[in-house]
């Protein structure tokens, strides 16, 4: 872990498109529903927000990141998502008590409440075996910019800037590294790293509030909701207007940090230093949403099957 870029706390500049290390193609994976081993992988219960993403969570309910405010009075399931034709969700501006959304205590997850009923939705991921494990990510973040190379006499690339925000929806892959805590909060680590597939993905500006998917005996569920990634670079500690934000596969020789907080140089250890990406840790608040949401936690769910079980023997 690094530093969680304190800039993605602004609406401003929020986690953007989920970017790749195999290609700059900006039509890769964008709009178009994962297929193969990573289909129905949770893009179907996505919708936009504004610029942004949320998920469908219960019949009545979505769940996004809080520091995008509240980007929109509509919640659209767009035929690039549902596989069909757009359909228009209104938020509901009178849920709780006025307030018009939830936020789930220090952490960046906020959760709405729309005016009509979803046709499905996500199961939430309440396990505890998420390091590891294979993730889908989802976000209408930037495109990859211009690459950003090493201070060495070779030149060689080791990243990219972000590139330009079109708010396109694409998805990547990649794997949970470790959990993480801070602020008061959870948060699944997935890094950036070199040869590990086509889909390996990183997060811009535009991903936040978009959506980790993690397979869970056999079933899609929402593990983590995007955050915010590692940065600020440069290749200096000096203050100055030369920092930058970039998905780095290797970081080595970079200082990571800001002008306000200072610079850490990146160490060279033998290995590569890849960045990477933060999102909420869903399995850390899965209770406090369903009391939201009113949807039943599977722990629950099995204490009534018991019950009814023991009932069914005392009737004989
Ligand atoms: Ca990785
Ligand atoms: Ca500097
Ligand atoms: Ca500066």
């Amino acid at each position: 872990m690094k530093l969680i870029l304190p800039a993605l706390m602004l609406a401003v500049a929020p986690v953007e498109a989920v970017l790749f290390h195999a290609t700059d193609d900006i039509t890769h994976n964008r709009e178009v529903a994962p297929g193969g081993s990573v289909a129905g992988s949770g893009w179907q219960f996505q919708g936009e927000f504004g610029n942004f993403t949320g998920t469908m969570i219960a019949p009545q309910f979505f769940i996004t990141a809080k520091h995008l405010g509240v980007p929109s009075s509509t919640f659209v399931s767009t035929g690039y998502f549902n596989g069909g034709s757009d359909v228009v969700y209104t938020v509901d501006t009178t849920a709780n008590g006025g307030t018009g959304y939830w936020n789930i205590g220090s952490t960046d997850l906020r959760v709405f409440k729309i005016n009509e009923t979803f046709s499905s939705y996500a199961p939430l991921y309440t396990g505890s075996g998420e390091v590891g494990e294979e993730l889908v990510v989802m976000g209408r973040g930037t495109q990859r910019g211009t690459a950003v190379t090493e201070m060495e006499m070779s030149g060689a690339t080791i990243g990219w800037k972000w590139g330009t925000s079109d708010h396109a929806t694409r998805w990547g892959t990649n794997e949970v590294h470790s959990t993480v805590s801070a602020g008061g909060a959870n948060y699944l680590y997935s890094t950036f790293d070199l040869g590990v597939g086509g889909d390996e993905a990183h997060l811009s500006t535009g991903d936040s509030g978009g959506a980790v998917f993690i397979q869970d005996g056999g079933v899609w569920k929402l593990a983590g909701i995007n955050y915010a990634v590692d940065g600020l670079w440069d290749y200096n500690d000096v203050v100055d207007t030369n920092e930058f934000n970039a998905a780095l596969f290797d970081s080595r020789g970079l200082y990571v940090g800001s002008d306000g907080d200072g610079w850490t140089l990146v160490e060279d250890e033998g290995a590569p230093e890849p960045s990477g990406f933060y999102a909420t840790r869903i399995s850390s608040y899965h209770g406090d949403i369903a009391a939201i949401t009113g949807v039943p936690e599977p722990g629950i769910f099995a204490c009534l099957v018991v019950g009814l079980g023991v009932i069914g023997r005392r009737r004989r």
